[in-house]
């Protein structure tokens, strides 16, 4: 069955079919497995058929036969589950696996989401210039914290 995401038409930094769908087209094509894209537009994105696919009316969404799904870490779960090679077997290394695709999701991304949100959406507010620094810095932390791990385990 191939399945179908959907992506921006047109994204707020001008991109096309580039946002959070990246993670999925990423998993997806590590596997091989062929899938569709299907472009939509803000206002396709409040519309009841897409909002039935996706509650907040978001992109991206899975379609795969009689299965739909929201929240792109789910797709990138769904998709490790169907295909081999992409989660590690042994259950203790795999658990850790899964821990760090959380990690990515709910640690590292929600602090680059919103420096970036904020150098789109706020430079032209009074707070931008007092703001930003914070949240540079805090994203620096994270990285700094993730890159200190992964020289520990080399
Ligand atoms: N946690 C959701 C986040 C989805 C999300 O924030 N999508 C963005 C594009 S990457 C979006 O649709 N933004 C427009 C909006 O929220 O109205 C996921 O990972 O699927």
């Amino acid at each position: 069955m191939i399945p179908t995401i959907s992506a921006f038409e047109h994204s707020p930094d001008g991109g096309r079919g580039q946002a959070r769908d990246m993670r999925v087209r990423w998993a997806l094509e590590e596997v091989g497995q062929p899938y569709e894209v299907r472009l939509v537009s803000f206002s396709m994105m409040t519309e009841p058929a897409h909002l039935a696919l996706q509650t907040f009316g978001q992109i991206p969404t899975y379609e795969e036969g009689d299965l739909a799904l929201f929240e792109s870490g789910a797709f990138v779960f769904h998709i490790t589950e169907q295909h081999p090679g992409l989660l590690p077997v042994d259950k203790i290394i795999r658990a850790r696996a899964i821990a760090w695709m959380f990690a990515a999701l709910n640690t590292m991304e929600p602090p680059t989401v919103e420096l970036e949100m904020s150098r789109l959406m706020g430079y032209d507010k009074t707070w931008f210039k007092e703001r930003q620094p914070m949240l540079e810095n805090l994203v620096c932390v994270r990285l700094r914290e993730l890159s200190n791990r992964l020289a520990d385990a080399e």
